[in-house]
């Protein structure tokens, strides 16, 4: 039997085949992940390990945290904090920076992530998963890392992946060199190369969007999705399928395995928030995975990896997935 690449071993190769990743972040990329495997024992277990429900608090964004979200977190500071690659970490779960305490050596990395996407799943068991970012510590900082080191387009990422806890644990992983999926192995306790070069096809008939905000979109939203629902009796000549499961790791792990858009546009609600969802540790790493992929992710009128954040929390309107729908959508903004 053809022996399965390990994780390990892809990056080993990344490092010395292709010289595309130095040592230090072959290292961080190994840490994330066994910080991942742990947050998956942790969420499989469920009521049994006690994990579910509220955690009692509010993040910085003011949403009510579930212990998961704080066990993940922490899972990830303390597996991530002692390994010498890394100079601060930042969180969803966290207002500010995490630096690297002073008893460990610092690293020249800068690592960002959701903990656990799609917290409102967890009670009901639906798939969430970890998002993260990698960017590296800016070279002119003459000493301790402040937030302003974090505010980097993600065109400036080294690495970016997530990690969907689902009926398998996967870890999709890209460092600019295409697009890798992991399965993990639970007889072994390792995550093995399941798929690499994920290419998204440049056309779908599938997209994922909340449709309960229809009432609040802008015009050129609320023409695409129309024209959807219009079918073939539309201009779109063709009938559109929707799937939508508020879970952001789980829409985009489907869009990379077999094409769609998700959209998660600005809205009437909040006018003046651009949108729900993160730029630094949720758009910019799953727009740069979708690109490595062949698709495409914008706000409406950019790139998101061209965004040039102001805040370490900021939100962004979220356009991604089969590269022409997302040219349409972002088309049709530029048309108002
Ligand atoms: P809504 C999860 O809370 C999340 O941040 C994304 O993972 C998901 O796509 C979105 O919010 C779901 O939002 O408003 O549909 O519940």
């Amino acid at each position: 039997m053809s022996q399965r690449i390990s994780l390990t071993r892809y990056l080993v190769e990344q490092q010395r085949v292709d010289g595309h990743i130095p040592s230090q972040l072959r290292l961080l990329l190994e840490v994330v992940a066994r910080a991942c495997k742990s947050i998956s024992q942790a969420v499989n277990k469920g009521a049994l390990g006690g994990v579910l429900g509220s955690a009692g608090s509010e993040n910085v964004q003011g949403e009510v945290q579930k212990k998961l979200d704080i066990i993940a977190n922490e899972v990830l500071i303390e597996a991530n904090e002692w390994g010498g690659h890394l100079a601060a970490m930042a969180s969803e779960e966290m207002d500010g920076i995490y630096l690297v305490p002073n008893r460990y050596p610092q690293g020249e990395y800068l690592l960002l992530f959701d903990p656990l996407d799609g917290s409102s799943n967890i009670d009901v068991n639906v798939s969430i998963g970890t998002i993260f970012s990698v960017l590296k510590k800016p070279e002119d900082n003459n000493g301790g890392v402040e937030e302003k080191d974090f505010l980097q387009p993600g065109s400036n990422q080294v690495a970016a992946g997530y990690c969907i806890y689902g009926p398998q644990t996967t870890l999709v992983l890209t460092v600019g060199d295409g697009v890798a999926m992991f399965t993990l192995d639970r007889e072994q306790g390792s995550f093995v190369l399941t798929q690499e070069n994920l290419r998204i096809p440049e056309d779908t008939k599938e997209f994922a969007i909340n449709m309960s905000n229809m009432r609040h979109w802008d015009a050129p939203v609320k023409r695409y999705i129309d024209e959807c629902l219009a079918g073939t009796e539309g201009p779109r000549g063709k009938d559109f399928n929707m799937r939508w499961i508020a879970s952001m790791v789980a829409d985009v792990h489907r869009i990379l395995t077999r094409g769609g858009i998700f959209m998660y546009p600005w809205d009437k609600r909040e006018p003046h928030k651009p949108g729900k969802l993160r730029l630094m540790y949720e758009a910019n790493p799953m727009g740069w995975l979708v690109e490595q992929a062949g698709g495409a992710a914008t706000n409406g009128h950019q790139r998101i990896l061209d965004i040039q954040p102001t805040q370490l929390h900021e939100r962004v309107s979220v356009i991604l997935g089969s590269k022409n729908e997302v040219e349409r959508v972002t088309g049709y903004h530029s048309k108002v």
